[in-house]
């Protein structure tokens, strides 16, 4: 097969990159390998920045979201039971969306096969090859037949444990990494939310997420051990928690657990985040740890970047942006990092702490949940910058 631009992954950041060049008249093939019903059915985020449910709209995918998505202008930050709310219309005048991702991707691929555009499911053995030519090409086997695609570009879009960034030569991407001594447990239940709006709760106990899918599904996320075994957590265990974690601030009704997990909590960037006529997008090249909620936004922003550069190439014949495709990234990928860790080491107990850092750390709360100018550095980054 022969395309314009290969993309590895069928996530938020290869659907939408596939949507983008296709309203451009750039041509893509998508290949994935799972199953359509797997991706369509995969729990991970749940909130989107300002402009970034803006673009689903603007893109033709933002019809069901605008029907079911819930808009929230303020956030709670809990501190031992005591709730602070962060008001988004006052302080920035912008809201964030909440919509589970896996009705983005729903949505997104729905969307790619009614452009008729061409997305693989199932594909196995995927590799890379030639990127420094002009005509890299992706090789894998589908339905049993070895295929090749050659294209012009390749997106590795294939998230964190993809093979795309691990394609790159030996020694050209440096690796900036930290790994966090905790994990969230995350559950899905049928129930109401503790709250219309998000709580974030800062306990002696540990953190607490109380979130949401709808008025009837809750998304519900308990600080644990890094390496902690979900088996050590009965159903009773977490509601016990998750009661203990809102110190009495609002009542929690408990439901039938639909789904739960444990995510490690990691920070990771690989720089740079383009090799030849290889470019990474979202996952592949970046991990923030949830707690900003940071993870599809950065992927959206990036291929966002890459549409453009494309299109300065196809239409411009311009490789400047496709040169400077990685630092563009980088700039809002750091300032995500920078907030999703800040937002970590300020709402988690760490293990090692002292007595003074948690007076610290309670007064840090105190100073953010008190002081204007603070919450508004809050808010402004949490509901998204405005893309370059
Ligand atoms: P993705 O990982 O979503 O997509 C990559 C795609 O590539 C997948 O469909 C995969 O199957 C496919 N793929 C992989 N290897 C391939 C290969 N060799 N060939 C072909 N296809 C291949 N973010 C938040 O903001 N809030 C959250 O609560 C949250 N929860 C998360 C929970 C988990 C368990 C994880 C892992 C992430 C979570 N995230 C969360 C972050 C998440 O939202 C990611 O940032 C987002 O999925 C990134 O999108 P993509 O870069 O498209 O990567
Ligand atoms: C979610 O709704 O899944 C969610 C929301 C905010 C976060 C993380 C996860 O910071």
């Amino acid at each position: 097969m022969r395309t314009q631009v290969g993309i590895i992954g069928a996530g938020p950041a290869g659907l939408m990159l596939a949507r983008l060049l296709h309203l451009q008249g750039i041509e893509s093939i998508i290949i994935e390998n799972r199953s359509r019903d797997y991706i369509e059915n995969r729990v991970r985020a749940g909130l989107i920045e300002h402009w970034a449910a803006d673009l689903l709209a603007d893109v033709g995918v933002g019809e069901r979201m605008k029907r079911e998505g819930l808009l929230h202008w303020g956030i709670n930050i809990g501190i031992n039971g005591d709730l602070h709310r962060i008001d988004f219309q006052k302080l920035v005048n912008k809201r964030v969306t909440i919509y589970g991702q896996q009705e983005v991707v729903k949505d997104l691929v729905a969307r790619r096969l009614a452009d008729g555009g061409p997305l693989l499911f199932e594909v196995d053995g995927v590799g890379v090859h030639d990127l420094t030519s002009e005509r890299p090409k992706i090789r894998f086997t589908h339905e049993g037949r070895a295929q090749e695609i050659e294209c012009d570009f390749i997106a590795g879009c294939d998230g964190f444990h993809g093979i795309c960034r691990p394609s790159f030569p030996e020694g050209v991407p440096k690796v900036f990494e930290r790994d966090y001594p905790f994990g969230w447990l995350g559950i899905l239940t049928e129930s109401p939310p503790a709250d219309h709006e998000l709580i974030y709760s800062y306990t002696d106990r540990g953190f607490a997420l109380y979130t949401m899918r709808s008025p009837t599904i809750s998304r519900l996320y308990l600080q644990c051990d890094h390496d902690e075994d979900i088996d050590n957590w009965s159903d009773a265990r977490i509601w016990d928690e998750l009661h203990k974690r809102l110190g009495g601030a609002r009542k929690l009704v408990e439901g039938t657990m639909l789904q739960k997990g444990i995510t490690p909590m990691r920070s990771f960037v690989v720089e740079p985040m383009q090799h030849g006529r290889l470019f990474l997008a979202g996952d592949s090249a970046h991990i923030v740890p949830p707690t900003g909620a940071k993870g599809m936004n950065l992927a959206f922003a990036d291929v966002m970047m890459l549409s453009r550069a494309l299109e300065g190439f196809y239409k411009a014949k311009n490789s400047d942006k496709l040169g400077g495709y990685s630092a563009a990234c980088l700039r809002r990928v750091w300032y995500a990092q920078r907030f999703s860790w800040w937002m970590t080491q300020l709402m988690h107990s760490f293990p090692h702490e002292t007595p003074f850092d948690r007076r610290r750390q309670i007064s840090d709360l105190g100073y953010l949940t008190s002081s204007e100018a603070a919450s508004r550095m809050l808010a402004e980054q949490y509901v998204g910058l405005p893309l370059d």
